[in-house]
Formats: structure tokens, sequence, C-alpha cells
């Protein structure tokens, strides 16, 4: 999917599983969906979304993590906020340097892991 094609699907905004990503791609910057490039290190903490997958239907939670440890990494700036919630719950919120934590705080890439289905309600 993704219309005009630019490159690989994980590599738009519009890819299913960044409905609530605010960071620059990892897939872009030397990582993958859902890894850290080389020199970087995921962040201690994440948020969370919720993203419906268009292949099968269904409601995925999504991990969203930093990656740490090098300057940003500048390509593919995504900031889809769908279902992004204010800060009050903090770990819905992306619009925070989740490299707070953890050894650099530099905020290189953000990555998004399929952590399990949601709740049918
Ligand atoms: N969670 C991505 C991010 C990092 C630094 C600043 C804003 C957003």
């Amino acid at each position: 999917g993704g219309g005009k094609s630019k490159g690989p699907d994980d590599q738009q905004c519009d890819y299913w599983r960044y409905c609530a990503v605010d960071g620059f791609l990892c897939s872009c910057c030397g990582g993958t969906v859902n890894s850290c490039p080389p020199g970087t290190e995921p962040s201690k903490v994440s948020w969370i979304g919720t993203c419906r997958n268009p292949a099968d239907g269904k409601d995925y939670l999504i991990s969203y993590f930093d990656c740490c440890g090098k300057a940003a990494c500048g390509r593919c700036l995504c900031n889809t906020n769908l279902g992004e919630r204010p800060a009050y719950r903090i770990t819905l919120h992306n619009d925070i340097n989740w490299c707070m934590g953890s050894t650099s705080t530099m905020f290189h890439c953000t990555a998004s892991l399929v952590v399990g289905i949601a709740d049918k309600k």
C-alpha cells in the first residue's frame, strides 16, 4: 500500500504501524521497523499506541521506543499522533524524548514493535 511509493512501506509515515508515531523512522536510519540502528540503544521506556492492520482488520498494540545515543537521524520524520493521548497519561504520549532515562539522552530515531492484539470492544 502507501500510494505514491518512495520506498518500502515501512519507510512511509502511512504504514499502518506508525499510526501513533512521533519521530524519525528507524527504518530510514540504518535500523529496521522494530530495531535500533547500530551504535544506538533502545530507550528503557516507550509509549503505546493502537493501530489497525488493514491486512486483517485487527487492532494491535504497538510499543514505540526511541533509539538513543546518536544525533537526530533527520530522515523520514513522521508525526502521526492518531490515538495519542495527553501527557497526564505519559505512556500514551509521544511528544517526549524517551531517551531521557538512557545512558545518552540524544534521540536518533523511533522504532515500532507489535506487542499484542488489542481487546475487542
Ligand atoms: N519520542 C520521539 C521524540 C523525541 C524527542 C523529542 C520529541 C519526540
